[in-house]
């Protein structure tokens, strides 16, 4: 409605330099310009957020620029779109990432100084929004790092809480959880776009009729309607113009509603069918890889998804294109099934909104998407009432339900008589009660479907979606996950970035396999020295923040022993605190014992409902207490659980790594990114072969790699064998001993009562194998221990660890993607004319 201005008379907005120039000079400007006219204050009385503002406005500025120029660019162009929906983008701060891409980090610094503040100081006091919950979400941020980078024009979609994942504070040991007020100060790196809002429909009844044309139709009388208002976010590529935008949709109530109650005087309904419409993105579900049936979270993803599509497709026809081309204009990508209702949505617009056919309709839509899965846990695999869906989506329930009836029909022929396929393939699940599987129905309808890491991309064809891989190979591929190293890094290791670069000039930046460039001087004592000493001083700074955040005191010389994500059984934090216990117990029998001294450090959320995630947790807790504070151990041992693990703290912990955790029973961690960081910033990685750490040991060498545990398969066969933890127990002296302090009391001031939970769950019935892993686990750590003695052998293991992992760049997976699924290229984007 407001774009009908004459383009002759809109001037193109000459930005001046003064407000985007890039020197310490304009910068210094900026940032005093900004505490004024924005902040309303004087240096005197300015407060750290004032100025923590003032910059930000002033570093937006710059963005600004290049944003607008990139837009209209694409535009202008027409190029095809990358669009990816995501209910969670982990972003982590902005602030010291934009410096970094916009390449003036350095000259912000010198303009903060000269003002008589410090840049550290500020980028401290951001709010990061936490958006997401663990791998899924940060991915899907690396991915949008790199597809700015790589110059592909590209819109994230998802959804604004207004309440991130929830604050981790530990009492007593146990997780408590706060809520994530992320936007008390305001957010100065979005911009609301009160113009560019979509209705939303939800719940109510359909009602049939035929039309004056003759055909069969629904119309969907929803009981209620939603407002989604775009709120976007500048995405800066590398030290390029390309500055694309993540689109976050924010539910309100639509203006007419309030009129429409209050002028029937029921103001008490009014006022509650607002607070219903602002509840849709209020807060983000706080589980990572559980489903959770709730009515709320569906209709949280039928609100973003619908909100993006609209927004798409009126793109899309503004371009003065035809609908039935869409696909011409956007590839989009399904981030697991979380937006898989977007199938439906999608049959829907073009059938009820825009007229088309079903088999056109359907044309589009099975040519738009393309669907990542990123779990095999069935307990991941969103299911969803049936009845629960048809309250919400009446209308996508009966679009399902056609889909379903014509692929059934293809299918019946294809399998001839198989009515187990038929059954394992229907969108439809049969039980007690009906449910709909959304992986099957992202599968059907879409173009191309990958896995996230080799193995678990083969696990998939072989388990899963077995049938689908049989039915369909062609759409079938594998795109190993990655992760960018400007911000886990150039940003989060600063030192590192520096030692690099002065061996092998700054490329690798770009262009990660050059790391290799580090493999010559692997044996080089100076460089190996160099090295180290980077290495201890970040494990100082971690040890002050440790010191400062939990009261422990930590030596830095002993070895940082890191495991840092998601606390989930499947990952097996239990396993590593199992070693503890042994080392502990090995301390006890023999006080002299020569043990390389260890600091373990732990940090992750468990989800609020996961009563042995938060177990876990506590055990952690307690087995710190014991040993931290037992004269016996000397200092050997620490055990740190560092509260409330998100973007910010894991940028200042995965520096600091000499050993990474990924020690999960094989064949349950999809891929795995945290992997990735730790060894690029020189850890060395104690891990099964499982998710991408396949990849990782092929890459660093089998030398370079501490293996341990049961392969995927033997794990599948020893469960069908039928597992016994209780033998291992029996037969395993250091681990019965372990257990039977743990259920006796003996890290809880001697109440047996505290872990029965957790040791019921180990002895009888453990999905997750850790038993059977034990003795390998602590085999192969008594190797990491013993490697660990011989400073050279090991310093030259954490330069090849780094030099070798160009691979997991996320630019690469997201050339992958580019290349062989979504078939854009990059568009340089120039700045002349604006
Ligand atoms: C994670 C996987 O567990 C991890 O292995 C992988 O590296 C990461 O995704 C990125 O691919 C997942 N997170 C979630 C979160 C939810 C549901 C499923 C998964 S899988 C809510």
């Amino acid at each position: 409605e407001d774009r009908g201005l004459d383009q002759n008379e809109v001037q193109n907005v000459l930005v001046e330099d003064a407000r985007t120039g890039l020197t310490v000079e304009t910068l210094k400007k900026a940032i005093q310009n900004n505490l004024f006219y924005v902040q309303g204050k004087y240096p005197e009385i300015a407060t750290r957020n004032d100025y923590y503002m003032a910059l930000a406005y002033a570093v937006r500025d710059r963005i600004l620029q290049r944003w607008v120029a990139s837009v209209k660019q694409y535009l202008q162009e027409k190029h095809r779109i990358v669009s990816y929906l995501s209910a969670e983008y982990l972003l982590g701060p902005h602030l010291a990432n934009n410096l970094i891409n916009l390449g003036i980090y350095k000259e912000t610094e010198q303009a903060t100084k000269e003002l008589g503040i410090s840049l550290d100081w500020l980028i401290e006091k951001e709010v990061e929004p936490g958006l997401g919950n663990g791998g899924l979400g940060r991915l899907a941020a690396c991915y949008m790092d790199s597809l700015a980078t790589l110059e592909v024009p590209a819109i994230g979609y998802g959804i604004r809480y207004q309440f991130g994942i929830f604050e981790q504070d530990i009492r007593d040991g146990w997780q408590v959880e706060d809520t994530d007020n992320w936007l008390r100060r305001g957010n100065p790196w979005e911009i609301a776009r009160r113009e560019l809002s979509y209705d939303v429909k939800l719940g109510g009844y359909l009602q049939h009729y035929t039309d004056r044309d003759g055909k069969f139709r629904s119309k969907w009388i929803p009981e209620l309607t939603v407002k989604g208002v775009a709120y976007d976010t500048p995405i800066l590529g590398y030290k390029v113009n390309t500055t694309n935008t993540l689109r976050l949709w924010k539910s309100e109530a639509p203006r007419s509603f309030d009129f429409q109650s209050f002028n029937a005087g029921d103001y008490n309904f009014a006022v509650n069918q607002k607070i219903v419409c602002e509840n849709l993105s209020k807060v983000l579900y706080p589980n990572d890889e559980t489903l959770n049936g709730k009515k709320l979270r569906l209709q949280q993803q039928y609100f973003f998804v619908s909100c993006s599509l609209q927004d798409m497709i009126g793109i899309h026809l503004r371009q003065g294109e035809k609908i039935e081309d869409f696909q011409s204009t956007f590839s989009v990508q399904l981030n697991d099934t979380h937006p898989a209702v977007a199938i439906a949505e999608m049959m829907r617009l073009l059938l009820d909104e825009h007229d088309l056919d079903w088999s056109t309709a359907w044309r589009v839509t099975s040519r738009t998407f393309a669907y990542t899965n990123h779990t095999l846990l069935p307990e991941a695999l969103e299911k969803w009432d049936l009845e629960l869906f048809q309250s919400v989506l009446p209308r996508h329930l009966e679009i399902i339900y056609e889909i379903n009836r014509r692929f059934l029909d293809e299918v019946t022929v294809r399998v001839y008589g198989d009515p187990e396929k038929i059954r394992s393939l229907s969108l439809i699940g049969e039980g007690p009660r009906k449910y709909i599987k959304m992986a099957n129905l992202a599968c059907v309808g879409s173009y191309a479907i990958n896995g996230v890491a080799a193995l678990h991309t083969e696990l998939l064809k072989k388990t899963v979606l077995k049938d689908f891989y049989a039915l369909y190979p062609e759409k079938f591929s594998n795109k190993t996950n990655g992760v960018t190293p400007r911000r886990w890094m150039v940003l989060s290791n600063p030192k590192l970035t520096e030692l690099i670069s002065s061996k092998i000039g700054d490329g690798w930046i770009k262009h990660l396999e050059e790391l290799s460039g580090l493999e010559k001087f692997a044996d080089d004592p100076d460089f190996q020295k160099q090295w180290m000493d980077v290495k201890l001083e970040m494990k100082k700074n971690l040890a002050r923040k440790i010191k400062n955040r939990t009261g422990i005191d930590v030596n830095p010389e002993s070895m940082f022993d890191i495991q840092v994500k998601r606390i989930h059984e499947y990952k097996r934090q239990h396993l590593n605190i199992l070693h503890v216990i042994t080392l502990y117990n090995r301390i006890k029998q023999n006080p002299e014992i020569d043990i390389v001294p260890r600091t373990f450090v732990f940090a992750g959320k468990a989800a609020p409902g996961y009563k042995l995630a938060k177990l876990m947790i506590k055990l952690i807790n307690s087995v710190g207490d014991i040993v931290n504070n037992d004269p016996d151990v000397k200092d050997r041992l620490k055990v740190v659980f560092y509260p409330n693990y998100n973007v910010t703290n894991a940028q200042k912990i995965y520096p600091a790594a000499d050993l990474s955790e990924q020690i999960s029973t094989a064949g349950k961690e999809a891929s795995g990114t945290g992997n990735m960081k730790l060894s690029m910033n020189g850890a060395l990685t104690i891990g099964t072969l499982d998710g991408a750490n396949v990849e990782i040991r092929e890459c660093v060498g089998e030398e370079n790699f501490f293996l341990f545990g049961l392969t995927a398969e033997e794990v599948a066969r020893i469960k069908s064998e039928g597992y016994n933890p209780y033998g291992y127990y029996q037969n395993n002296a250091e681990l019965k001993l372990a257990m039977d302090q743990i259920s006796s009391g003996y890290f809880s001031h001697l109440d047996d009562t505290v872990f029965k939970d957790l040791v019921k769950s180990l002895l009888y019935d453990d999905q997750f194998l850790l038993f059977a892993d034990y003795q390998s686990y602590i085999e192969c750590q008594d190797k990491v221990d013993v490697a660990y003695r011989d400073k050279v052998k090991w310093a030259k293991m954490s330069i090849l660890n780094t030099a070798r992992m160009g691979k997991f760049s996320s630019d690469r997976s997201i050339q992958e993607y580019c290349e062989d699924i979504w078939k854009v290229k990059s568009v340089p984007v120039s700045l002349n004319g604006n």
